[in-house]
């Protein structure tokens, strides 16, 4: 009995140890409608498409390594000889409304899609270029019928745009003579007639999403980046901007030197997430390809490929942390999706149909990091909060204690099965604890905890 009382009292001891440390207050460069509406959303499907998707990472035969939408650069391919890609850009099965039901049904609340990647090919028809869509045999506009169709689904529109443009001829990567100056003037008023237009003719898209900003052209030139965000900024009061429009110090572009970001958020999180400690006071997106670095659409993956199991638990670290999460799809150059990303898509949307109340329109955690999994809270108009805990493993004990009092709690529901209440207690300490169900979501299981005020 004496035996059975230690361990079951160095149980509790462990599972105290895994006390939750409250996060530092949110910082935010703005606080109006739009960015809570772009913050709210959470959850992002980032679009990669052009011309590269047709070479799919090879050149005359040949795999040609790194990123599939670098193929340009990284097979050193003459502009010329690239643009004829375009020729043969045909996505007959392209099927906007396909791609907006997908995109809603994967649980995204908005789409962020290239409207021109560091190629410059444009995927709508553009006043100021003809290497554009209407150069395919496709022929026609490809982008507004997607937004039509996003816009139908209730899904955002965001829009990439490269600032670096490897087709344009008045594009320079640095600034070293009179002409050079002359020439990346007239490419920046191109870059500006482009917006616009893209801005008027789409009037549904909220926020941009530059990059390609790292060229010296632009980036030891910080009046482009200051005009660029004025000019938009005043056909579009209330657009958001990520900061790679920022023209900050090479090595330190993505904020200025006191960790401020340009533009209104912090999308520099490539590929990563950011470590507990090194979560950004700003608002933050993190974006994620399946296999490790392709964005654009590559024929033949290696590596490891990320599953919807493993995007999902992103998806719930970045919600905890209080930031946005992009997972990057590079549709076929037939305009469908591979089956990797397809099976993505219907892996995430089957979690986030039951449990997206814990993530979209949620907030960071204020009590910090627990070792069972995550949390993220939602707070009401009136001020009351729900505390949505995240479950991806079973402590020992299998049972969750939370640094509150019984008296705070006015509730526990499963996402699950949210229509009866699931059951909480107190411990000896007066704490509450909360068991788990016998089984757990391979996701996360999701344990929704409604605060008194
Ligand atoms: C850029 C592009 O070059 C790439 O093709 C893709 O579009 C991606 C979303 O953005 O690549 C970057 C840009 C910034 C970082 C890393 C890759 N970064 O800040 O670490």
């Amino acid at each position: 009995m004496m035996v059975l009382l230690t361990v079951a009292g160095a149980l509790t001891l462990a599972s105290a140890a895994d006390s939750f440390s409250p996060a530092k207050p949110k910082l935010a460069t703005r606080d109006d409608e739009p960015i809570r509406r772009w913050r709210a959303n959470r959850f992002g499907l980032f679009i990669h498409w052009g011309l590269y998707a047709v070479a799919g990472g090879e050149w005359r035969g040949k795999e040609i390594p790194s990123a599939a939408e670098w193929l340009q650069s990284s097979g050193k391919i003459p502009a010329a000889e690239y643009a004829s890609l375009a020729r043969q850009f045909n996505p007959t099965h392209y099927d906007p409304a396909a791609w907006a039901r997908m995109a809603r049904e994967m649980g995204v609340r908005y789409v962020t899609i290239t409207t021109k990647h560091h190629e410059g090919f444009c995927l709508w028809d553009s006043e100021f270029t003809d290497f554009d869509i209407v150069a395919t045999p496709h022929g026609r506009d490809l982008l507004g019928p997607l937004v039509k169709a996003l816009t139908a689904e209730g899904v955002d529109v965001h829009f990439y745009y490269s600032i670096l443009d490897w087709h344009h001829p008045d594009y320079r990567s640095a600034i070293l003579t009179d002409d050079d100056r002359l020439a990346y003037d007239r490419y920046f008023e191109f870059m500006k007639n482009q917006l616009r237009e893209l801005l008027t003719r789409y009037p549904q898209v909220r926020a941009l999403w530059f990059d390609g900003q790292w060229d010296s052209s632009y980036c030891e030139n910080p009046e482009y980046a200051r005009r660029l965000e004025e000019f938009l900024r005043e056909i579009k009061p209330g657009i958001i901007m990520n900061n790679r429009i920022g023209a900050g110090l090479i090595g330190n572009i993505d904020h200025d030197a006191t960790g401020r970001p340009f533009g209104d958020y912090n999308a520099g999180f490539e590929r990563l997430l950011p470590h507990a400690g090194s979560v950004p006071l700003y608002d933050w997106e993190a974006g994620m390809t399946l296999p490790e670095n392709q964005w654009g659409y590559r024929k033949v993956w290696s590596g490891h490929v990320k599953t919807a199991p493993e995007l999902a638990r992103m998806l719930i670290q970045c919600a905890s942390q209080g930031g946005n999460f992009m997972v990057n799809f590079g549709p076929k150059p037939d305009g469908t999706f591979r089956d990797e990303e397809q099976a993505v898509a219907r892996g995430l949307g089957q979690w986030m149909k039951q449990n997206s109340e814990a993530i979209c329109g949620t907030r960071g955690s204020t009590l910090g990091k627990p070792r069972w999994g995550f949390v993220t809270e939602r707070v009401a108009k009136e001020g009351s909060r729900t505390l949505y805990l995240h479950v991806l493993s079973k402590p020992a004990g299998k049972e969750i204690r939370l640094p509150l009092t019984l008296a705070q709690v006015r509730n526990c529901r499963l996402l699950s099965a949210p229509n009866r209440p699931w059951p909480f207690r107190a411990d000896g300490e007066q704490r509450v604890v909360i068991g788990l169900p016998d089984k757990l979501d391979p996701i996360a299981t999701v344990i929704a905890v409604e605060l008194n005020q």
